[in-house]
């Protein structure tokens, strides 16, 4: 029996970064066909159905996906690094503050370079710092770091916030943030 966490992190990792590692094609707002999904997870070997995608979608407490309005297609919200998709985000502004967990091995790299975004389309910001404390522990020993983002964004840097309340910018260059301990 496939747990559904691990259900969920599955399609995360189809929608967002290998959807041709089952031959799906995503739109580029990210879209797929539930059933293509199903249907190209169960050609792999992967015991998936749609009953489990859409447990997938309402489980949890991060809200990873977003159903569309007929109830067919699925997609991810945030966090692509796949070149097949390219959301558009409306600018929003930011609150003054907001928050990056990372891991105390990456604070030196982060000093020299600021905040990239590696192989992902944008940084990952919280409005909350408990969000980024998470965030942080998944790659070791967590360290928030507060970004300036006001200020980043009354300079001309851009903004947005996926429809489950994770923020997103292009990058963070170091000068926009607090709680970098010095090197
Ligand atoms: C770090 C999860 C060295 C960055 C979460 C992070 C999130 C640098 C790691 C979402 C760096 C990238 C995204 C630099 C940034 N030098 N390291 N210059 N700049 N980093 O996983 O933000 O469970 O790609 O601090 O909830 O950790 O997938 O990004 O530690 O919203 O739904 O490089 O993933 O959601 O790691 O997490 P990631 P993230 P899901």
């Amino acid at each position: 029996m496939t747990r559904p966490e691990d259900t969920s992190k599955f399609i995360a990792y189809v929608l967002r970064h290998a959807p041709e590692s089952i031959g799906l094609r995503l739109d580029a707002q990210g879209w797929a066909g539930i059933d293509a999904l199903v249907a190209g997870a169960v050609a792999a070997g992967r015991v998936l159905t749609a009953a489990e995608v859409a447990q997938a979608v309402d489980s949890g407490t991060k809200k990873r996906y977003e159903l569309s309005a007929d109830g067919l297609r699925i997609r991810a919200l945030q966090g692509h690094s796949t070149p097949q998709v390219n959301r558009s985000f409306e600018p929003v502004e930011p609150p003054p503050i907001l928050f990056h967990g990372t891991a105390t091995r990456f604070l030196a790299s982060i000093r020299a370079r600021g905040l990239l975004p590696g192989s992902r389309q944008h940084v990952h910001l919280s409005a909350d710092e408990a969000t980024a404390v998470q965030v942080g522990q998944r790659h070791g020993k967590a360290h928030v770091l507060k970004v300036e983002a006001g200020r980043m964004q009354a300079l001309g840097h851009v903004f947005h916030r996926a429809e489950n309340g994770v923020w997103l910018t292009a990058a963070v260059p170091p000068e926009f943030l607090l709680l970098l301990p010095p090197g």
